[in-house]
């Protein structure tokens, strides 16, 4: 008898042990303030993303070494998910070049996803956001030599440039966090 008075206790305390670990084992109230906390923050700089992109506002950055055409590049940029960079703001573009900076130590002429090849005189980024960051270098763009593509850190003050898309340069890939 005593037996079986101490194997139904030794089951009732398993039974209430299995009960009370449950529910502390389901994603619960504990878990979601956590991801909505992360989230109410304003992130600039985020380590959301892929190892070798530098984040920022919502988008990883790319500084590509290998010298390639505008159009080999932007490939390139497809195949990591993104595209040729966009640049929206004078922020954004510290970032990119002081990215640039920090991996070369120096200023580079680098690609971006800038082009006017449809249609002389008609900008674009190849990841379809609207053209609207004028940061052209003095005296450009001047279209010298068929200039189609947009590269940055040219001249003096290390803006942006037009120059024939089928140079070979390093440039920048984007893509969203
Ligand atoms: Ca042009
Ligand atoms: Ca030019």
């Amino acid at each position: 008898m005593k037996v079986l008075i101490v194997s139904l206790l030794v089951c009732a305390m398993m039974a209430l042990t299995t009960a009370a670990a449950v529910p502390e084992a389901e994603p619960g109230q504990k878990i979601e303030p956590l991801v909505q906390e992360g989230k109410s923050h304003i992130v600039k700089r985020s380590s959301s993303c892929p190892s070798g992109w530098t984040g920022y506002n919502g988008r990883c950055f790319l500084y590509v070494p290998t010298a390639m055409t505008w159009a080999d590049a932007e490939k390139n940029c497809l195949y990591h998910g993104g595209n040729l960079a966009s640049v929206h703001s004078f922020e954004e573009h510290h970032v990119i070049q002081s990215m640039i900076l920090r991996i070369t130590h120096m200023y580079p002429l680098t690609w971006l996803g800038g082009s006017d090849a449809q249609q002389e005189g008609s900008w674009f980024w190849s990841d379809g956001t609207p053209f609207r960051f004028n940061f052209w270098s003095p005296g450009q763009p001047d279209n010298r030599g068929n200039a189609h593509c947009l590269l940055m850190n040219f001249g003096d003050q290390n803006k942006f440039d037009d120059q024939p898309c089928s140079f070979r340069m390093p440039s920048v890939c984007a893509k969203r966090q």
